[in-house]
C-alpha cells in the first residue's frame, strides 16, 4: 500500500513545478534573470528519492536522497526545451536526467528514469557537467567529465579527469564512444564540441591542465581539431581565450556553454575562476570568435558576465556560477541555463543581437587601474555632455 504521507508531499510537488516563472527586477539590459531556479533538488520525483510503500517504508524516509541539481546541457528538439541535468545524490555521485519544458523557463519534468550511460569505463568514479552539441553530422553529442582515482597518487582527494564522450538522436539511447585523448595534456575538463566541422574535422573546445583541480601550465581555453570522433585524438591545443593577472580568469578559466552562431560572430558563454579568501570565486565571462575560424578571438568584452546574486550566492559550493548549456532559438531568443553554488539551476533570457551588442561594444579590460578609470571618466564625460544638453 502507498504511504499515506505520499499524497501530501506530492501536492506540494505538484505546485512546484506548476509554478509560473517571470522575470525577475535585475536589470542590465544585457540578460533578464527570472525570478526561480527553473529545477533544485524539490523538482527531483518523489519516487525517485521515496520507497512509497508504507510496509517497507513506515515513517515515510528518503532511502535514496539527492543533494542538488545543477550545471546542465541544453538542447531544444522540436520547439520543446531539454535539460541534461547533473543530478547528485546524496552520496555525492552525480549522474545525468533528462528535464523537459515546454516554455524554456518553467515546468521542467523529470522523465522517468535518469540516464544510464553505458558503463564502459571501470575505473570511472563519478561524471558531470555534460555539454550537448546539435551537431551537423546529424547526431547529438554529450561530452562530460569523467573523473577517476588517480591510482598513483597517495593523496586520497587526488584525482584524474577526461572528457567522456556520448552520442544519441533522441536523448534515450546513448552510445558511447572513447574518452578524447589530447597527447600534450594528461587531464581535461570543461570540455566542449563545436556544431559545425571545421576544415572538415570535428572541433573541440578543451582546458589543458597539469593537474586535478589546479590548471598549472595550463594557459586557458584551448581549440583543438580531430578527424575521427570514435576515436578522439587532438595533438595541438591553440589557446584562444588565456588567463590573465588579475583578471575574473586568473586561477582558471573554461568553456560553459557549447558557442552559439551568431551573425556577426560565434558567441561563446564562459567561466572564469579566481582565488579569494573565501575560496574560489566562479563567474561568467563572454567572448566572440570569428565566423569562418572559430578559434581566432574577434570580441572581448571586459569583465563579468553573470555573477552570482543574492540568494544565488549561498549553496553547497558557495560564490560559484556556472553554465555549460545554452539555448538559441530560430527567433533569436536565448536562453541560458546557469547553477549556482552547485546547488540549483536557474535561467537567463536574452538575444542573439542584444548578445553581439553586448560582445562588439562593451569595452575592453584595460588591465590595469589607472586606465580603468580613464575609460570610466571617458563614458561619464561623454554622459555629462549629454544630461547637461
Ligand atoms: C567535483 C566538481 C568540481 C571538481 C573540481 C569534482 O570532484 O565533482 O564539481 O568541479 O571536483 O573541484
Ligand atoms: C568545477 C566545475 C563544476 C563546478 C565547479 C564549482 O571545476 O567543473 O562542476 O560547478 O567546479 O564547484
Amino acid at each position: 500500500m502507498i504511504h499515506n504521507r505520499y499524497y501530501a508531499e506530492l501536492e506540494k510537488y505538484e505546485k512546484l513545478i506548476c509554478r509560473k516563472n517571470q522575470k525577475g527586477d535585475y536589470y542590465n539590459g544585457i540578460y533578464d534573470r527570472y525570478e526561480y531556479p527553473v529545477l533544485t533538488r524539490d523538482h527531483i520525483p518523489l519516487h525517485w528519492r521515496y520507497d512509497l510503500d508504507a510496509g517497507s517504508n513506515p515513517y515515510f524516509m528518503e532511502r535514496l536522497g539527492v543533494n542538488a541539481v545543477m550545471n546542465s546541457g541544453a538542447i531544444e528538439l522540436d520547439g520543446r526545451y531539454y535539460l541534461v541535468v547533473r543530478v547528485e545524490g546524496n552520496d555525492r555521485k552525480s549522474f545525468f536526467a533528462v528535464a523537459e519544458s515546454e516554455d524554456g523557463v518553467s515546468g521542467f519534468r523529470f522523465w522517468d528514469y535518469p540516464v544510464t550511460l553505458p558503463d564502459t569505463c571501470p575505473e570511472e568514479t563519478n561524471v558531470y557537467d555534460m555539454r550537448l552539441t546539435k551537431h551537423e553530422d546529424g547526431y547529438i553529442y554529450g561530452v562530460f567529465c569523467s573523473e577517476s582515482k588517480d591510482r598513483e597518487n597517495p593523496d586520497l582527494s587526488a584525482a584524474v579527469a577526461q572528457a567522456g564522450i556520448v552520442r544519441t538522436k533522441d536523448l534515450k539511447s546513448w552510445e558511447r564512444l572513447d574518452n578524447l585523448t589530447t597527447l600534450r595534456s594528461p587531464q581535461q575538463r570543461n570540455v566542449a564540441l563545436h556544431p559545425e566541422f571545421v576544415d572538415g574535422k570535428y572541433a573541440f573546445y578543451t582546458r589543458p591542465m597539469d593537474g586535478f583541480i589546479e590548471t598549472g601550465s595550463g594557459g586557458g581555453i584551448g581549440f583543438g581539431l580531430c578527424e575521427d570522433i570514435e576515436h578522439a585524438v587532438i595533438d595541438e591545443e591553440k589557446i584562444i581565450s588565456r588567463r590573465l593577472y588579475h583578471t575574473l580568469t586568473e586561477s582558471k578559466n573554461g568553456a560553459g556553454a557549447v558557442p552559439i552562431r551568431g551573425s556577426k560572430c560565434w558567441i561563446h558563454i564562459a567561466h572564469g575562476v579566481r582565488n579569494t579568501a573565501a575560496g574560489l570565486r566562479y563567474v561568467l565571462y563572454a567572448f566572440g570568435t570569428d565566423l569562418e575560424d572559430p578559434s581566432k578571438v574577434i570580441a572581448e568584452p571586459s569583465g563579468v558576465f553573470l555573477a552570482p546574486l543574492g540568494k544565488e550566492r549561498v549553496g553547497d559550493v558557495s560564490n560559484v556560477v556556472f553554465t555549460n548549456g545554452a539555448v538559441a532559438r530560430e527567433n533569436g531568443d536565448v536562453y541560458i541555463y546557469y547553477a549556482s553554488c552547485d546547488t540549483r539551476v536557474h535561467v537567463a533570457a536574452t538575444t542573439v543581437a542584444k548578445l553581439e551588442d553586448y560582445l562588439f561594444h562593451t569595452p575592453k579590460d584595460p588591465l590595469r587601474s589607472p586606465d580603468c578609470v580613464k575609460q570610466r571618466c571617458e563614458l561619464i564625460t561623454r554622459n555629462r555632455k549629454l544630461l547637461e544638453a
